[in-house]
């Protein structure tokens, strides 16, 4: 097949999903059009049958905001007509699908539209009202919609008020990126004795994060033993985080990354992987922690609990309450048989629930129905 994909290619679960899905493809035989603000995050490497469509956006001074969604539309419907597409698969409603939906109006090649939600576009952008409408118009224009769980399709239903027939297709990791790694002496260079647990946390320190509980929760563990606690990532909340970390003089304990591109390492000398977030449509970042041998602590919040398998691979907290966040953490930490087992069990279920063939040939799937339709 010929297929287009938009995505925001800048670091994050969507544009991860989207840039190995497309390489997976084109891996597959299919030819894969990027139509992108800038080349993916992860789509770095050449490889056959990947194409990329830059989107340029031209200030006029007439212009008090530069039109890039119609930029997207006319890039995309030159793609539609030049490389004939089959389906052009877009990943968050605004304002891809309604893009999209503008550029097949301005061709006659009989593209199929389908629209991957991936959270943020219906848990914050779906409340409000000047953009719940036009989010709509997006899912119901497609000819398939897809979501990353099945909370999200719950909450789409509910906060958008459209009967449109959703499809869950979970979130997948790279295997040849996020497997364990042996530790060359990373733990020792960040100045961890090797016998002290390590707790981390990856994010974009967005506000729906809520990293200040993560900090919190090590702070409760710290009081029963010896431990650290790696912040990997970067945002807006990392100052806010930076001087609570300051004030409670956690410092010496406390190793605050930055963004990384070796996660997958950091990941391999962790023992228990947090996600406390208060919105998450699925939490990607505890996919890849599991398939590097971590198990996970998550809030009940959206798909999370889909994600974890309760006491197997990790446990699941309420939204803020870091003292249950805490005891499961010291539960993982005093227990190393069970750290152990947990581990070995998250890696096992991120290879059969989340597999990553199985996931791609789902897409293919919702491809095939669009274009039969
Ligand atoms: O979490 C973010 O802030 C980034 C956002 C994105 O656009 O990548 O993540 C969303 O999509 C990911 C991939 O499907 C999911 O794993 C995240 O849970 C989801 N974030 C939220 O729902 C807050």
């Amino acid at each position: 097949m010929k297929i287009g994909i938009t995505c925001y290619p800048t670091v994050g679960g969507s544009g991860v999903i989207a840039a190995e899905l497309g390489k997976a493809l084109a891996r597959n035989g299919h030819d894969v059009h990027f139509i992108a603000s800038s080349i993916p995050y992860r789509l770095d490497e050449a490889q056959d049958g990947i194409y990329f469509h830059e989107v340029q956006v031209n200030s006029y001074a007439v212009f008090q905001y530069p039109p890039y969604d119609l930029a997207l539309a006319s890039k995309m419907a030159d793609i539609i007509k030049q490389e004939k597409l089959d389906v052009l698969h877009v990943h968050y409603a605004v304002p891809h699908a309604v893009s999209a939906f503008l550029a097949r109006e301005m061709t006659d090649h009989p593209v199929k539209i389908v629209t991957t939600l991936h959270g943020t576009d219906i848990t914050v952008l779906g409340y409000d009202p000047s953009l719940s409408d036009i989010i709509r118009f997006g899912i119901e224009r497609s000819d398939e919609v897809t979501a990353v769980s099945n909370d999200l399709i719950r909450q789409t239903h509910e906060l958008l008020h459209t009967t449109k027939q959703i499809t869950p297709v979970y979130n997948f990791v790279d295997d040849s990126v996020y497997y364990k790694r042996p530790d060359t002496g990373l733990k020792e260079s960040l100045g961890i004795p090797s016998d002290v647990p390590v707790m981390t946390h990856v994010s974009n320190f967005r506000k729906v994060k809520r990293v200040e509980d993560v900090v919190e929760t090590f702070i409760r563990v710290r009081r029963h033993m010896d431990v650290r606690l790696l912040l990997i990532g970067d945002g807006p909340e990392l100052p806010v985080i930076r001087s609570m970390v300051r004030q409670e003089g956690l410092e010496p304990w406390v190793h605050i990354t930055g963004t990384q591109k070796r996660v997958a390492e950091l990941l391999s000398i962790s023992d228990v992987k947090l996600l406390l977030s208060s919105k998450e449509s699925f939490g990607l970042v505890l996919l890849e922690a599991m398939a590097c041998g971590v198990p996970v602590i998550g809030s009940d919040a959206g798909g999370i609990p889909e994600v974890i398998d309760e006491g197997v691979t990790g446990y699941v907290v309420p939204v803020g309450d870091t003292e249950a966040a805490a005891r499961k953490a010291i539960h993982i930490l005093t227990n190393p048989s069970l750290r152990k087992q947990m581990g070995e069990d998250a890696v096992k279920r991120t290879a059969v629930k989340f597999n990553k063939q199985a996931i791609v040939d789902d897409y293919v799937n919702v491809y095939q129905k669009a274009c039969n339709r």
